[in-house]
């Protein structure tokens, strides 16, 4: 770490899309004189950032004690300690502050306006950097007469993109593992990219969401990958050095057979002294190198990667080895709890994927080192577009949890498909596992963890709008309250300047009308009821519905003649509905009280059985189906009255995939319809064409 250096942030890349911090959105701070106070690297970055804003907007920004090109300030940052004795204003802000004195914490800061200046204080450079983001999505807002003095404090603690990138290019999973945004930014056909400027890029647009860590290799760890821990450490440097100026800490997944693999020991036992020493050495060498380093990232015994079972060790053997030799220096590792038997018998009806994690998980509660974060996917089988909240979030009150989304669209459209997330991931965090008196997950969870949807396409996520899902998990991990209309109003001020455009509002409510219902829309027009799967194994795009039917991964819908879902009730299933805690335990076991939308997940019925809705299973099916893909010809339509409003480029990425997320719409809806119709005998009640 070098503090104290002045960074110079990079220009925007010549060939990435400036997402949400195109100069524009800088406007209202570049425009004005700006003072900061406060000395380190975070420091060197807010007043570099805005350099360069006033570069482009007029104004003026000084570094501590002096007025910005002769004006007195219209906008100040400091940290509370560097304060002069003499400054009023800041002392004002500190003043209007509910409980003065409280810390602000290591992010944390505060916007007040004590008369005609706004000011952003905070305890620690991060919180700066912070505030300096939230001033740009305020604009002009955080300088009107009225703006209230607010505190802001990140919910969750560690807000962390995982990257499923490879370094060598696999020969089925390709550069990036389930990513549809091209090439890796950080690796490239076996060795490190090296493009710092793209790299600096993206640390501005995660900190600017809130995102403070990031890991930098796929959880399948293969062989080249296993050697970024040790004789590949400084590639792992390099980009940590690029992101630290944005307060981004790098984490590794690491194999768990790394002492075998990489320093030839005869096991890799979590028991074993000889593995222990290696895990003590080899991480104090990586502190050596990166001293801020984050933690490690693992999947153990999990779709093949190894782990301690090979020892008749538990998985809390093997993630405290890990912690043991992270704590001394202040790391973590996430462990991720995605395990689960996936070569099983179809035919073997015991079985559930669905409660492997807690069987796994549940009885080590208690025996996790507090370095150990167990990594939790948010619903109980692999980020389908319905679930219910993994019991597991409910089961390990003495463990911490990182709870995981996917903001890679694996299935999810692939960004082929606009499908805005926010509203699915919100309903995860306010949901409450133990009824409306008990925390939520978002309380339960300490970090909040998303696969990346980011790759070296121009536009970062491939589909234009899919930058808005990056975007709205860094600020629902930042605040889970907010809902997702506002964060994507947020999204669409930035990126889009609306206030500039020809027709702000039609800008504003058409990207509305696109996204606000898009997952849902999506959802209709593929696996119903939570039934979840139905894809084309494999690449998981587009629809099978018996693709993964007679196969060992444990997702099935068991449809027949008589009717379809999964029976996971205790009374006659699986026994899954007994993870949860009450009510869900009773609300899930119930047929009445199950919620509609998770029906096929807990029960299996007939097609005839009636709905909430009032309609009948079958019947549900085809209309859903159909107004699936009406929603997606109306967005195409609506799409089109953007022309001249949004870029041209964008505007022709968009237009171009919306074609083919109507086709992929159409093949699911008449698969879908097809496939029960032809199972069931049941006509549509309105005569549309089942093929
Ligand atoms: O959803 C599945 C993906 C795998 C992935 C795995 C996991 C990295 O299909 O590609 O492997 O989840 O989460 O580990």
């Amino acid at each position: 770490m070098s503090p104290g250096t002045l960074v110079t942030p990079p220009e925007p890349c010549s060939d990435a899309h400036p997402a949400w911090l195109p100069l524009e959105a800088w406007r209202a701070v570049g425009a004005r004189h700006t003072v900061v106070y406060g000395q380190g690297l975070l420091v060197d970055t807010v007043f570099a950032e805005i350099e360069r804003a006033c570069a482009g907007h007029g104004g003026a920004v000084a570094r501590g004690i002096g007025e910005p090109a002769g004006h007195p300030a219209q906008l100040m940052f400091a940290l509370v300690k560097s304060l002069p004795p003499g400054d009023d204003l800041g002392r004002m802000a500190y003043a209007e502050l509910a409980a003065p004195g409280e810390s602000l914490g290591s992010e944390g800061f505060v916007v007040a306006r004590p008369g005609e200046v706004t000011v952003v204080l905070a305890d620690a450079p991060a919180g700066l950097l912070y505030g300096l983001f939230e001033v740009v999505r305020l604009g002009e807002a955080a300088f009107g007469p009225a703006y209230p003095v607010r505190v802001h404090r990140p919910a969750l603690g560690r807000r962390m993109l995982d990257h499923w990138d490879n370094v060598d290019v696999h020969p089925v999973m390709g550069q990036v593992e389930r990513g549809y945004a091209g090439g890796s930014i950080f690796w490239r056909d076996g060795r490190p990219r090296r493009d710092r400027a793209r790299l600096r890029a993206y640390a501005r647009l995660l900190a600017a969401c809130g995102v403070n860590a990031v890991s930098v290799n796929n959880v399948n760890v293969h062989a080249t990958e296993a050697r970024l821990l040790t004789e590949r450490l400084d590639e792992v440097a390099e980009i940590a050095d690029e992101l630290r100026a944005y307060a981004i800490r790098v984490h590794l997944s690491v194999t768990f057979a790394a002492p075998v693999i990489l320093a030839g020991l005869p096991t890799a036992d979590p028991l074993d002294d000889r593995v222990r020493a290696w895990w003590a050495e080899t991480t104090r060498r990586v502190y050596d190198r990166i001293p801020d380093f984050g933690g490690y990232l693992v999947k153990a015994d999990s779709e093949g990667q190894p782990g301690p079972f090979s020892y008749g060790r538990d998985h809390a053997d093997g993630a405290n080895l890990l912690a043991e030799a992270l704590a001394p220096h202040g790391g973590v590792v996430h462990w991720r709890a995605f395990v689960y038997n996936h070569r099983q018998d179809w035919r073997d009806r015991s079985t559930d994927r669905a409660r492997a994690a807690f069987d796994h998980f549940a009885p080590l509660d208690g025996r996790f080192l507090d370095t150990v974060i167990v990594q939790v996917k948010h619903g109980p089988i692999d980020f389908q577009a319905r679930e219910p909240v993994s019991p597991v979030i409910a089961a390990m009150p003495g463990t911490r949890l990182a709870v995981e989304f996917q903001v890679t669209q694996e299935y999810t459209g692939q960004q082929r498909h606009v499908c805005y997330l926010a509203p699915w991931w919100s309903e995860v965090l306010q949901f409450r596992p133990w009824g409306d008196d008990g925390r939520s997950v978002a309380e339960v969870a300490a970090d909040l963890v998303a696969v990346s949807n980011v790759g070296d396409d121009r536009f970062w996520t491939g589909h234009p709008l899919a930058q808005a899902n990056l975007y709205a998990f860094g600020r629902l991990a930042w605040d889970p309250g907010l809902s997702p209309e506002t964060v994507l109003d947020e999204w669409i001020d930035l990126t889009f300047d609306p206030a500039s455009s020809a027709g702000p509002a039609l800008l504003r409510s058409t990207l509305h009308e696109i996204m606000d219902d898009s997952w849902r829309s999506y959802e209709r027009y593929t696996a119903p009821l939570g039934v979840g799967f139905m894809v084309r194994p494999g690449h998981h795009y587009g629809p099978d519905v018996d693709g993964y039917e007679y196969t060992p991964w444990g997702t099935y819908h068991f449809a027949d003649r008589d009717g379809v879902g999964v029976d996971r009730t205790r009374a006659t299933g699986t026994g899954f509905t007994g993870q949860y805690p009450s009510p869900w335990a009773e609300v899930y076991e119930s047929l009445d009280n199950c919620p509609d939308e998770l029906l096929l997940f807990f029960h299996h019925v007939p097609y005839g059985h009636v709905l909430h809705s009032g309609s009948t299973v079958i019947q549900h099916i085809y209309d859903t189906h159909f107004a699936g893909v009406r929603e997606v010809e109306a967005m195409a339509r609506r799409w089109q009255r953007l022309a001249g409003l949004v870029g041209d480029d964008v505007y022709a990425r968009v237009d171009e995939l919306l074609g083919e997320q109507l086709r992929c719409a159409r093949e699911w809806r008449d698969q879908v319809n097809a496939y029960f119709h032809r199972k069931s005998g049941v006509p549509d009640a309105h005569g549309r064409p089942l093929h």
